[in-house]
């Protein structure tokens, strides 16, 4: 029996596709309840290897659903520099991943076919998971799918999504960038970490303490064994460790993003520093409390423009003919987008949600700074090795903290943050005043299919359903500094609403007023939102 016609059989007697469901591959992958992904692993298993021979590459498969609730799971494909997987890939594992039992050979011929691949060439895949109770079951299933089609698994266990990126990119570009192993990654982060703070001086004023809400994931142990190579240079008290708490539940980055307040499971008090990760450390956000207790957030934008000023400072400062840009998209609050254009003189570029769209945009700077609002993004410069020679400090950041980073990375963003405040001599206070939100609400509304919204010019206007662009228009209209949009969600089933408005109570209404047009104009199930 040829691998193929086994890896057919194995899928029907231990992964059968039990249920007739439709899963696509979204903003980050496959992504719905962990019960239903045990055919989605193995066929994904298969995929990893498919791809491995056709890019005569090692691949990385990371089982994770991030922020979402620890009921969920997903996988996604790492290329082989570590960035996402071109579409016609994700189209393929559409396609693998929603045929029948018996359809799988079909499909996988059909990709032999297409990307012309010789299925003799030698595949390896590396494998690593998060902390939820499912991940190691569905791991398991990848490494046979793997296993299925004669390819070469790597078990890395328990790694967050960058630490995978970063040992995919390792293995195929001959270690040059650095060893494919946890003491590379560290060694990497806390020398550039330790070169920059001791070649740009750190101002009195900052204080090394950071308090981390680690999302009850898997980012607290790796940010430990961070804190082990860093000594009294930066010091992590890390909360939400999953001792105690359930992964993302009341924590972690998209929960004080979206609910605009500090997590459970630690003591907020004002004069310090705060830092969210989300469940896979691929996302960061900061918040603070000030004098009068009021809850501050430092979300992706504003990290962006912290970033994107210092670079600023010191592109200018070099005298250097170097274009640099901003990457945001449509849930980037107002504020920031002025304070960029019009007082930093940054020219900002705005795509559809999905790193994998801000990191391409970047690319068109010479440095591209990308931040999505909720806390992933990173550096990009095709340019590093230019900027080593006149811009020692530059080069260092975006070779050390965001060069491999093509999906952002809580822990090197931490970094990049601190390097910059402890330059800076500011605490988060200072940093927040450099400019101020636009007051700003999202929600999320149930509906029967969210695919019927669609949406056009970066997500920032619907085509799909009829009237429903025309009654947000009308909404907004009724609002001072109002915009809203709603966008159907790539991990989630649900569609999203975002709104801002000059008070947080006209942000919350007007929110509310377009969840409910969303409802009732795109077959809404549950409760409707109400004022
Ligand atoms: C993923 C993507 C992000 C995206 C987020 C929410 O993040 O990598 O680019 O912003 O999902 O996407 P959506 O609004 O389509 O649900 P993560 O941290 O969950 O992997």
């Amino acid at each position: 029996m040829d691998a193929i016609k086994r890896a057919a059989a194995i899928a029907q007697d231990k992964h059968p596709r039990v249920k007739d469901q439709i899963i696509t591959y979204g903003t980050a992958g496959f992504r719905t309840r962990a019960d239903d992904l045990d055919h989605v692993m193995y066929r994904m298993g298969l995929l990893a290897v498919l791809a491995s021979q056709s890019r005569k590459a090692t691949i990385g498969v990371m089982i994770t659903a991030s922020h979402n609730p620890e009921e969920d799971n997903g996988v996604k494909l790492i290329d082989k520099l570590g960035e996402m997987m071109p579409l016609e890939w994700e189209n393929y594992a559409t396609q693998l991943v929603n045929t029948s039992d018996k359809g799988i050979p079909a499909v996988i011929k059909s990709i032999v076919e297409a990307e012309k691949i010789d299925l003799n060439v030698k595949a390896k895949v590396f494998i690593a998971r998060d902390t939820r109770p499912s991940s190691l079951s569905l791991s398991q299933a990848v490494l046979q799918g793997v296993q299925a089609l004669d390819g070469h698994p790597f078990d890395f266990g328990l790694l967050t999504t960058p630490q995978l990126h970063y040992m995919v990119c390792c293995e195929n570009t001959n270690k040059n960038y650095g060893e494919p192993t946890e003491d590379g990654y560290f060694g990497k982060l806390a020398a550039a970490f330790l070169k920059l703070q001791t070649e740009s001086g750190v101002k009195r004023a900052y204080s090394p303490k950071v308090n981390v809400d680690a999302a009850n994931g898997v980012g607290a142990s790796k940010a430990r064994q961070l804190q082990n190579m860093l000594g009294s240079l930066l010091q992590l008290n890390i909360s939400n460790d999953g001792t105690q708490g359930k992964l993302n539940y009341r924590c972690g980055a998209d929960y004080v993003k979206v609910q605009q307040c500090a997590p459970d499971g630690l003591a907020i008090e004002n004069g310090m520093r705060y830092a969210s990760f989300d469940g896979d450390a691929d996302r960061v956000v900061y918040f603070y409390l000030d004098n009068d207790n009021k809850f501050h957030l430092l979300d992706g934008d504003k990290i962006a423009t912290l970033v994107a000023a210092y670079l600023q400072e010191l592109v200018t400062g070099s005298g250097l003919n170097l274009n640099l840009g901003l990457v945001q998209t449509a849930y980037a609050n107002g504020s920031s987008t002025n304070f960029l254009t019009q007082k930093m003189k940054v020219p900002v570029a705005c795509v559809p949600t999905g790193v994998k769209y801000l990191h391409h945009k970047a690319q068109e700077f010479d440095i591209g700074v990308y931040f999505e609002a909720n806390g992933h993004g990173t550096v990009r410069s095709l340019n590093i090795q230019y900027c080593k020679i006149y811009l020692y400090h530059l080069h260092t950041i975006l070779e050390h903290f965001c060069k491999l980073q093509t999906v952002g990375d809580a822990i090197s963003d931490l970094l990049l943050v601190e390097t910059i405040l402890a330059y800076r001599g500011w605490s988060a206070v200072d940093w927040d005043n450099m400019y101020t939100d636009l007051p700003n609400r999202q929600l999320k509304i149930k509906v029967k299919d969210r695919t019927v919204v669609q949406t056009t010019d970066a997500e920032r206007r619907v085509t799909s359903p009829p009237g429903l662009q025309e009654e947000i228009d009308r909404l907004v209209s009724q609002y001072k500094n109002g915009r809203s949009f709603v966008r159907p969600s790539g991990t989630e089933d649900v569609v999203r609403v975002y709104a801002e408005a000059e008070t947080q109570e006209y942000a919350d209404r007007l929110a509310c007023e377009v969840g409910q047009v969303v409802y009732d104009k795109a077959g809404g199930v549950g409760n409707k939102p109400s004022v």
